[in-house]
């Protein structure tokens, strides 16, 4: 996100440059070129010279946005020896995240998997934010590289969580990479995202929770999942989401 927001930046110095020399260019021919100021019209039909310019020097900004442009979406599109990695399915309608089993810091973590469904707002207990807050939320270790791998369990969803720079679409038999990383001070932090691509009737109601831990909390987290949450080998055809679905609409 942090790139995002540079690249966004810079852009907008581009904008504001260009905005201010047409405006001027505008306001100097308006002036200068009147019928007024200038009444006998030249009559001059192109400039080589001017021609040259006007194609060349628009050229090399979009080559000047092009560069960092690429550059971003190569160095969001895969990251190299990442710490941990999570896999988040699209599903009609709520979000299913594996863990699979791996070696974090030194530790044996993983081999779980659970559905994370949007809190009722009937259900809504102090602190929880209605349409953002679910039953069991993600976690993610700050000052980690994570690798996020997703994919859809039925039709087209779309992982979206703005403040880590993720929007990445979930479609059926296909998996999709991209990474994040937290920083260290946003540890204890809720991070809250959406679907973000039409996937029919509850769309609105199947949100995205994060929360962002130190590595002790994450690493007890993870040990709590491995005991309470199913075991990954039969989460590919043990999830109850049309049942919980149906209490959900009573
Ligand atoms: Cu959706």
């Amino acid at each position: 996100m942090t790139e995002i927001a540079k690249f966004h930046e810079l852009l907008l110095y581009v904008i504001v440059i260009i905005t201010l020399f047409v405006t001027a260019l505008l306001a100097y021919v308006v002036v200068r070129y009147s019928r007024r100021a200038n009444p006998k019209p030249s009559r001059t039909t192109h400039n080589s010279t001017i021609e040259v310019i006007w194609t060349v020097v628009p050229v090399l900004i979009l080559l000047l946005i092009a560069i960092p442009s690429f550059k971003l979406l190569y160095f969001a599109d895969r990251v190299e020896n990442p710490d941990i990695t999570i896999k988040a399915v699209g599903r009609q309608w709520y979000w299913r995240y594996e863990i699979p089993e791996q070696d974090y810091k030194g530790q044996r973590i993983g081999g779980f998997a659970f559905d994370s469904y949007m809190v009722p707002t009937a259900d809504l207990k102090p602190g929880q934010l209605r349409l953002l807050s679910v039953d069991n939320p993600l976690a993610l270790p700050v000052d980690a590289k994570v690798q996020v791998l997703v994919t859809a369990g039925d039709v087209l969803h779309n992982f979206a969580m703005p403040s880590l720079g993720l929007k990445l679409d979930a479609v059926p038999g296909r998996l999709n990479e991209t990474w994040t990383l937290i920083y260290p001070e946003f540890a204890g932090t809720a991070f809250y995202g959406q679907c973000s691509e039409l996937c029919g009737n509850g769309h609105a109601y199947m949100p995205i929770e994060i929360r962002a831990m130190d590595d002790a909390s994450f690493l007890a987290w993870a040990a709590k999942g491995k005991e309470n949450y199913e075991p990954l080998e039969t989460a590919a055809t043990s999830g109850d989401g049309p049942q919980r679905l149906a209490a959900f609409k009573q």
